[in-house]
C-alpha cells in the first residue's frame, strides 16, 4: 500500500476534528512546500556558490550564512499569499515581519529558525528549520510573547541524508521522509513515541569551564561506568539541535545547553525560547519527553522578549528529571 502523502494525512487528520476551518492544514502544508524549496537549495549550493558569509549580521550579532539569508527569504516568501498569517517572527530578523495585505483577515502567526546548526552549513553537515503557529492576537510582538502552551503546532524540517518533516498539532507527532522521486513528503510513522531513557548525550562540552557546578556533575555522572544504569552514556553532538533532536526523538537520551558564564559564553543559554525551544519542547512533550530550563518546563516559559534565550534541556523523561535533580544539588544514591 502506498504511504499517505503529507497533505492527505493533513486532510483526514481535519476531518478527524468537526469545526476546523482548514486554515491549519493550508499552513502546514505550506512549511511542507517551503521543506522542498529549502532542500534544493541546500543540495546545489557548493555548485552555485551559495555556501560562505553573507557578509551581514543578524540581531543576535552572528554573521549570517547566505543560505540563513536564502532559507528565510523562501519562507517569508511562502505564507504571504492566501490571507493566512499576518505575522513571522524569524531568528534572522530583528522585529516581526509584518504581512500587511493580510492584516485584516490574517488570523495567524509563525515563528521560525530558518536554517538551525549553522555552524554545519559550509560542511555539509546536518542542518534543519524549526517552526511554531500560533494564533495572532491583537496584533504587534507584544503578541507573540507568550507561554509554549499556547502553540497550536509545531515541527522541524531536518535536512540529513533524507529530508524529513516532524510536527504536532496536539495530537501526537507525526513523521515524514521526502520521497525526491515524486517531490512529496510520506507518512513513515503516525505516532512517534520518545523512549522513556536512552543512552546517548548531546552537550557542547568544549565549553563546560563555563558552566554551574551542578551541570559538571551530571556530566560526570553520566560518563560513570555503571552497567546496571545505563552508564557510561556516549557523547552524540552534532552541531545542530535539529539534529540531535532527532535522534532523542527516536532513541532517547538528552540534549542540554546550559548557562555558560565563561567569558564569550552564552550567561543565560544560548537558545531562543520562541523558535527553537518552544516548538522542540511541544515535540517532546508530546511524544512523551520532557523539556526544562533546569528549574522550569519549558513550555511555561513566557518570554520577554522576542529573542530572549534560555538554558535548555530536552529529551527522556529520565535523564531531563535527573538533569533537574542534580540542577537543584540532589544526587542519586
Ligand atoms: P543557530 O540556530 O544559529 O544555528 O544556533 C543553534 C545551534 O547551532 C544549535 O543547532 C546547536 O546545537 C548549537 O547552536 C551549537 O552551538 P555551539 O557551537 O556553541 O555548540
Amino acid at each position: 500500500m502506498n504511504l499517505p502523502t503529507l497533505d492527505r494525512f493533513i486532510l483526514e487528520t481535519e476531518h478527524a476534528h468537526p469545526g476546523a476551518t482548514g486554515e491549519l492544514s493550508l499552513l502546514l502544508m505550506r512549511f511542507g512546500v517551503a521543506a522542498k524549496r529549502i532542500a534544493r537549495e541546500l543540495a546545489v549550493a557548493g555548485l552555485r556558490k551559495e555556501l560562505g558569509s553573507a557578509a551581514t549580521t543578524n540581531v543576535q550579532g552572528e554573521v549570517q550564512k547566505k543560505l540563513d539569508v536564502l532559507a528565510n527569504e523562501i519562507l517569508l516568501e511562502t505564507f504571504d499569499y492566501g490571507g493566512l498569517v499576518t505575522m513571522a517572527a524569524s531568528e534572522e530578523l530583528e522585529e516581526p515581519f509584518v504581512y500587511t495585505r493580510n492584516s485584516e483577515q490574517g488570523r495567524y502567526a509563525i515563528l521560525f529558525d530558518p536554517m538551525d546548526g549553522s555552524s554545519n552549513i559550509d560542511v555539509n553537515g546536518t542542518l534543519g528549520t524549526i517552526f511554531s503557529i500560533r494564533r495572532r492576537g491583537e496584533g504587534g510582538e507584544q503578541d507573540l510573547l507568550r507561554s509554549g502552551r499556547e502553540q497550536i503546532a509545531a515541527g522541524y524540517i531536518l535536512f540529513g541524508p533524507a529530508t524529513l518533516m516532524v510536527y504536532t498539532s496536539g495530537d501526537g507527532v507525526h513523521l515524514f521522509a521526502l520521497d525526491p522521486s515524486i517531490g512529496e513528503f510520506l507518512l513513515t510513522d503516525k505516532t512517534v513515541r520518545m523512549p522513556a531513557r536512552g543512552r546517548g548525550f548531546a552537550v557542547n562540552e568544549g565549553r563546560s569551564c563555563g558552566w554551574a557546578p551542578e551541570v559538571r556533575a551530571f556530566t560526570e555522572y553520566l560518563k560513570e561506568k555503571d552497567p546496571e544504569t545505563g552508564r557510561p552514556y556516549s557523547t552524540r553532538y552534532s552541531g545542530s539541535l535539529v539534529g540531535d533532536f532527532h535522534r532523542i526523538l527516536l532513541e532517547g537520551g538528552i540534549y542540554y545547553y546550559p548557562v555558560d558564564s565563561a567569558s564569550g559564553g552564552k550567561p543565560r543559554g544560548k537558545l531562543r525560547v520562541l523558535y527553537e525551544c518552544h516548538p522542540l519542547a511541544l515535540l517532546a512533550e508530546q511524544a512523551g519527553g520532557r523539556a526544562s530550563t533546569g528549574s522550569e518546563q519549558v513550555l511555561d516559559v513566557v518570554p520577554q522578549a522576542l529573542h530572549d534565550r534560555i538554558p535548555f534541556a530536552i529529551g527522556s523523561m529520565t535523564e531531563v528529571t535527573l538533569y533537574e535533580r542534580f540542577l537543584r544539588g540532589e544526587r542519586p544514591s
